[in-house]
Formats: C-alpha cells, sequence, structure tokens
C-alpha cells in the first residue's frame, strides 16, 4: 500500500471539512473523478489488440476532459505570484485608532495567506522583471475576511482609475506582436508615461532598485491609499499600512537581474519557498502612519491621492505587530491561483476613504473573480472561505459548495426564527464610517493633486549616489528600447521637471539636449509652473530627503539565508569546508562549486552561475585559471559589487584575467588560508553589495 508523505511545517488554518483532501490516508488506490477504482491506467479501451479507441472509454473520458479544462484565465494583471501561510499578531492593543479585533488582541495569532507577484508578465513570466511586486494578505479574522491588498510601492501611476485600463495596457505585450513580455522597456509604455505627469513619482521608484529586489523577503509593503481607523467610539483616523521586513530592504544589480532572468526565472519563487522549507520564516513587522481626522488637509498633498506617500519625517511609521510566514502551500493552483483577493474585504474598524483609485478598485475584484474563478461562489474555495461562520441567504450559482440546510432563504422571516438576523453594531455589525457628503456630481480632481513633481524629486534626491547612478542607468536603458524620437525627448523633457541632472544624464545616453519643457497635452499646468516644495506640515520644517526613502542604510547586520559560493576543487576541499562551516554558523546557505562532481561539491560550474548567490569564495588559482566558466563566475560577482574572498593563491587569478588591482576593490579579499578572512568576510556579506566598486577608476567602469 502506498503511503502520502507528510508535510513537515506546522498548518496556521484550521481545516473545513470541506477543505480536507479525500485522499489522505493510507490506501491510495487510483480512481476516477466519481471514486471509481481504476485496473489499468497505461492503455485505453480498444478495439482489439491494433483496433480503434472506443468512445465508450469513460475512464480516458473522465481524465482527458477533466485535463481539457485545467486552466483559468490568468489574472490580467498580478499573474505571476507566490503565495505562503502564516499568522500575524498584533503587539499591544490598537483600540485607540481602532476596534478591528485582530489589532486588539497580543495574544491571538490571526492565520494569514500571502501572496507576492509581478505585475506586468504573464503567469510564466520571469521573477526579477523590472516591476512593482503585488504584496496582498489575506487575515482569516475571528470577524470575518480582511485583505490588505498593496504592493512593494508606496504610490501608484495613476490617481483614478478610469486610467487603469490605459496604463495596464500600454505597459503589458504590445498588440500586434505579444512583445516584449514582462518589461516597461516599450514604445507603448513610454509613450503614455511622457503623456501622464502624475506617473512621475512611481516611474522613479520602477527606475530604481526597489523594481529589482533581491528577495521577496527582502520588500517593503505598502497599503498604498490612506485608509481609515474607526474605534470603539466611532472615531476615525486616517491611516496609510506599511510592512517592514526584518531582513532589510535589498535588491540585486540591473545587469544581475537580467541574467537571473534567463539562469533561473523562478528566482524569487524558489528563494521563498526554500526559506520557509528551511525553517527560516520571512517577518514583515507591520506599520501605520496615523493622521488625525482634524488633520487631514494639512499637507501640501491631498491624503486622498494615491500618487503621494506621507514622508516618515512627517509621520512616523509605529510597529504595531508581525507577520510571520510558516508554511508553503500544499498544491499551487488550489491555493495560490485561486485565491481571491478584493480590498473591500473589510472587518469592522477598518473602513474606505474617497481615494479614486481605491474607490474603482472596489468594483473591480469581485467582477475579475467572476470571469477567472467562474461564478460568484469563489468565495466557498477553501483558501477564500473566512473562518468566522458565514450565514446568510445566498444561494446557488455555478460550483456551490455549501449544502444549505434550511429552506428558509430570505430575511426578514419568522419561519426560520427570524435567522440570519441583522448583528447590529452592538455585536460587531459593520458599518460605514459616517462621513458627510454634500457636492456637485463632478468629472475632476482637488487641485493639490496638481502637483506631480514635489514627491518624484524627493524621492530622487533622497537616494544615495550609487541608487542615483542605477535609476539614469535603468532611464537609459528603458528609453534606448524607444524607436520615436519624440517619444524620448518627452520623457526626457518630464524629467526635467524633477531633476536637471536627472535629466541632463540621460539625455546624453542619446546625444541630445535636455528638450524645452512642453506641458503634456492632458494638463492644466502651465508650461512654466515650477515643481513645489513639500509644504511644512503642522509647522514642521520642509522635508527634502527622506531617509526611509534609500536602501542605503536599510538593515546590514545579517548573512542569514544569503546564498554563497565557494569555488573548491578536491584539492580545495579542507579550506572550503572549513569556510563553510564558518558562515553556515551565522545562517548562510552555502554551496561548493566544482569544474566536476566530486564528492564534497554541490554544484559544478555547468549547472550553477554566480548571480544567483549573494557572495563568493575561490580556493586556490589551478584548478580555475584557464576556465572561461570560472572567469565568467568571478567576473559577475565583482561587476555585481558582490564579497568576494579569495583564498590560498586564488586572488592572482585576478591579473590572469586582466582585472588589474580588483584586489584593492572594496568587499574583496584574499588570505592565504580560509581562517584568516573568515570574519571580515561574515561582515562584506552582511554589507549586501559594495557598490562602491562601480565608483572605483581602476577597477570597474561607473554604474
Ligand atoms: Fe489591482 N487588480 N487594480 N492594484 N492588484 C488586481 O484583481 C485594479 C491597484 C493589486 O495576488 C486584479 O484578482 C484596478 C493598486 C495586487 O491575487 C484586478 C486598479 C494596487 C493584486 C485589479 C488597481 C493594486 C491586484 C487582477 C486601479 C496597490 C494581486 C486579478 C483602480 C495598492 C492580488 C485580481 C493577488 C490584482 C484591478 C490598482 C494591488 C483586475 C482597476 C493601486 C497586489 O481586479
Amino acid at each position: 500500500m502506498a503511503k502520502r508523505p507528510q508535510k513537515k511545517n506546522e498548518s496556521t488554518r484550521k481545516v473545513t471539512d470541506l477543505e480536507k483532501d479525500t485522499s489522505d490516508g493510507m490506501d491510495q488506490k487510483l480512481t476516477t473523478a466519481q471514486g471509481l477504482p481504476i485496473n489499468d491506467n497505461q492503455n485505453s479501451l480498444k478495439a482489439g489488440l491494433r483496433g480503434p479507441a472506443l468512445l465508450e472509454d469513460h475512464i480516458l473520458r473522465d481524465k482527458i476532459t477533466h485535463f481539457d479544462h485545467e486552466r483559468i484565465p490568468e489574472r490580467v494583471v498580478h499573474a505571476r505570484g507566490s503565495g505562503a501561510h502564516g499568522y500575524f499578531q498584533v503587539y499591544k492593543p490598537l483600540a485607540k485608532w481602532t476596534k478591528a479585533g485582530f489589532l486588539n488582541d497580543p495574544a491571538r495569532r490571526t492565520p494569514v495567506f500571502a501572496r507576492i507577484s509581478t505585475v506586468a508578465g504573464f503567469r510564466g513570466s520571469t521573477d526579477l522583471a523590472r516591476d512593482v511586486r503585488g504584496f496582498a494578505v489575506k487575515f482569516y479574522t475571528d470577524e470575518g475576511i480582511y485583505d490588505l491588498v498593496g504592493n512593494n510601492v508606496p504610490v501608484f501611476f495613476i490617481q483614478d482609475a478610469i486610467k487603469f485600463p490605459d496604463l495596464i495596457h500600454a505597459v503589458k505585450p504590445e498588440a500586434h506582436h505579444e512583445m516584449p513580455q514582462a518589461a516597461s522597456a516599450h514604445e507603448t509604455f513610454w509613450d503614455f508615461i511622457s503623456l501622464m505627469p502624475e506617473s512621475m513619482h512611481t516611474i522613479m521608484w520602477l527606475m530604481s532598485d526597489r523594481a529589482i529586489p533581491r528577495s521577496v523577503r527582502m520588500m517593503e509593503g505598502f497599503g498604498v491609499h490612506t485608509f481609515r481607523f474607526v474605534n470603539e467610539q466611532g472615531k476615525s483616523s486616517f491611516v496609510k499600512f506599511h510592512w517592514k521586513p526584518l531582513l532589510g530592504v535589498h535588491s540585486v544589480a540591473r545587469d544581475e537581474a537580467t541574467k537571473i532572468s534567463g539562469k533561473d526565472p523562478d528566482f524569487h519563487r524558489r528563494d521563498l519557498w526554500e526559506a520557509i522549507e528551511n525553517g527560516d520564516f520571512p517577518e514583515w513587522e507591520l506599520g501605520v502612519q496615523i493622521v488625525d481626522a482634524k488633520d487631514e488637509h494639512k499637507f501640501s498633498f491631498d491624503l486622498l491621492d494615491p500618487t503621494k506617500l506621507i514622508p516618515e519625517e512627517l509621520v512616523p511609521v509605529q510597529r504595531v505587530g508581525k507577520m510571520t510566514l510558516n508554511r508553503n502551500p500544499d498544491n499551487f493552483f488550489a491555493e495560490t491561483e485561486q485565491v481571491a483577493f478584493h480590498p473591500g474585504h473589510l472587518v469592522p474598524g477598518i473602513d474606505l476613504t474617497n481615494d479614486p483609485l481605491l474607490q474603482g478598485r472596489l468594483f473591480s475584484y469581485v467582477d475579475t473573480q467572476l470571469t477567472r474563478l467562474g461564478g460568484p461562489n469563489f468565495n466557498e474555495l477553501p483558501i477564500n472561505r473566512p473562518l468566522a461562520p458565514v450565514h446568510n441567504n445566498q444561494r446557488d450559482g455555478h460550483m456551490r459548495h455549501t449544502i444549505a440546510k434550511q429552506h428558509i432563504n430570505y430575511e426578514p422571516n419568522t419561519l426560520g426564527g427570524g435567522c440570519p438576523y441583522q448583528a447590529g453594531m452592538k455585536n460587531g455589525g459593520f458599518t460605514s464610517f459616517p462621513e458627510p457628503m454634500e457636492d456637485m456630481k463632478v468629472r475632476a480632481k482637488s487641485e493639490k493633486f496638481m502637483d506631480h513633481f514635489s514627491q518624484a524629486k524627493l524621492f530622487y534626491n533622497s537616494q544615495s549616489k550609487p541608487e542615483q547612478n542605477h535609476l539614469i542607468n535603468a532611464l537609459r536603458f528603458e528609453l534606448g528600447k524607444v524607436d520615436t524620437p519624440a517619444v524620448r525627448e518627452r520623457m526626457i523633457g518630464m524629467l526635467a521637471y524633477v531633476d536637471a541632472q536627472l535629466a541632463s544624464a540621460v539625455a546624453d545616453a542619446f546625444g541630445i539636449e535636455v528638450p524645452e519643457v512642453e506641458m503634456p497635452l492632458n494638463q492644466s499646468i502651465p508650461a512654466d509652473t515650477p515643481p513645489a516644495e513639500v509644504q511644512p506640515y503642522d509647522e514642521e520644517p520642509m522635508v527634502k530627503r527622506s531617509k526611509a526613502l534609500s536602501m542605503a542604510d536599510t538593515i546590514k547586520d545579517t548573512i542569514r539565508t544569503r546564498r554563497v559560493a565557494i569555488l573548491a576543487d578536491e584539492s580545495g576541499a579542507a579550506q572550503a569546508k572549513a569556510l563553510k562551516t564558518a558562515l553556515e554558523a551565522e545562517g548562510a546557505m552555502v554551496k561548493v562549486v566544482a569544474p566536476m562532481k566530486h564528492a564534497d561539491a554541490d554544484l559544478t560550474l555547468m549547472t550553477t552561475t554566480s548571480v544567483v548567490f549573494d557572495a563568493i569564495a575561490v580556493v586556490g588559482r589551478e584548478p580555475w585559471v584557464d576556465l572561461p566558466d570560472a572567469q565568467d563566475f568571478v567576473r559577475d560577482a565583482f561587476r555585481h559589487c558582490k564579497a568576494i574572498a579569495m583564498i590560498g593563491d586564488a586572488g592572482t587569478l585576478f591579473d590572469a584575467w586582466g582585472m588589474k588591482d580588483a584586489l584593492k576593490a572594496p568587499g574583496v579579499l584574499s588570505a592565504p588560508q580560509a581562517k584568516a578572512l573568515a570574519q571580515d568576510f561574515i561582515r562584506d556579506i552582511a554589507a549586501h553589495r559594495h557598490w562602491a566598486r562601480e565608483e572605483d577608476p581602476v577597477t570597474g567602469k561607473k554604474g
């Protein structure tokens, strides 16, 4: 009898009756979908040994019909994603601001399912595309499902939902030839963006290294819109949500990202999966920025404008709880693919604002599930079911799972004892915040929405020098993929509103002057409007630079889960072992890479590449000096500014390969024995990348 292997990680969600895998248990006979045991799964039913297949073969048809319908439409955006289960726990009650139960009981572990995605690529596209990442979290609270459906960038491209289909059409592969896949580097995207000044802030984020994360575990998350908290007394405050990763915020280099896309397109998915399987559970703290209702209009920007963030210098982020992802899905399709998020899945104590982007989203998510998941009963799929009991009069529809045993399906009633009855506020019934409202019907925005450049400027000014260089190079690359000069010129004109040097650095790459700035067609701002400054809030000083917007000072105190390759053949095995032991003691994941497989080697130069590692060490010179693959391995690691340790006479390889003075570059170590450099190597790996190497006039070219 075949036994089903058990999952090793603990489960954090209770399994409901309908979720139970009926194939569980010891006896695993192969059956049809109807449970009929199958005698022969190798041969279809034929008229004779050499005869035609028979239509009668119900077993063949059962199998093939199901197979023919295995695919459902992929998400129109965020098609490529990875998910994981876990839990959320608040540090202390937030009763002052919100009555949400899961934000008030520090003893409660609320189960969550998180799905992290790219936006533009198809379901099978690469993880390392330059893109915004979706960061969606479903909380299975005692009061029903709460979804925080955010991104890894705190702002969005557009201010109003009505522009979303245009934005997505422009960024997706072009309609005539369906190219390029998972890339904003093409003409239609930049044509659209060059006419949308409101996009400039998000464009700065998209062109920064934030859009090529090292790992989804090392990414921030943001609710983007301003939401409302409502407390027990009915008092409301505005809130912006943040997820702060405990491993810090880290990215890869641009060239590295494109190479990873070829070598391991599942890089982020694999990284998340392996970390969880290894027990290195990713953690994020939930942060909130709270704005008192009376301060709604104190900012230079409108709190309802999703292209603006609230600088942390104006309103600090308070860390109020922690999410831990500790279990991989059992089945990708059933969980990660079928999970259905919706910003309108709310619990009492959390409410919406009139952000015009958010308002449009409230329509879109259920609408899209109706097509994607085939009908209104997607809420009954195991991954979407609330843990809180559901009692209502919704009935029937495609693929209904629930067998309603009550024939009374209307309210009010007496025949069903009045059940289910309206909860009322006292019993946890949801009430929308009674925001006063009386105005004209208009198609317009408030005036403060019109400042499109101050925060783009704030972001650019807050970047470190290497980050600014990376951003410039990303723009040079992206605009270099644009064929129509007028589109490129219009974009460079737009950059001039953000920063003159940025615009001219990009223009230089195309041998053109920064064009006279002409305001785009669909905006009402006069061409000579100077970029506004960030205005003081509550008499606080102007924010010109915000530390939180740069990754330069992020957490860099650990090498936990960092991937390190040690190039060593059999002659270097002892040194490799010594280094491996030291690094593993600090939580790094170490692989020994050899020219040919030997007993102590995990991988060979043929089966791996340095772009999938955070740091490399090389033992000895002889095994490598004549191997082009070894040279590429080291060159890439050097170019991508990774920590490098040369052991024994490995340091002489640089001269042999024409990498003069590389030993003097930051983050490069050399010693006769592994033991002598292990501690320094650990420090250099924890520093993530040694971007200063890009500036070194001797050893590498800029950027
Ligand atoms: Fe989405 N978005 N979105 N979005 N979004 C979807 O819903 C939409 C926006 C976000 O892992 C779709 O189930 C509109 C902002 C995430 O399953 C769709 C607008 C933010 C995910 C949809 C926006 C997001 C989606 C596609 C402008 C960050 C993936 C499939 C008004 C705050 C969730 C689906 C997952 C998915 C519509 C803008 C985040 C079509 C109309 C802003 C993380 O309904």
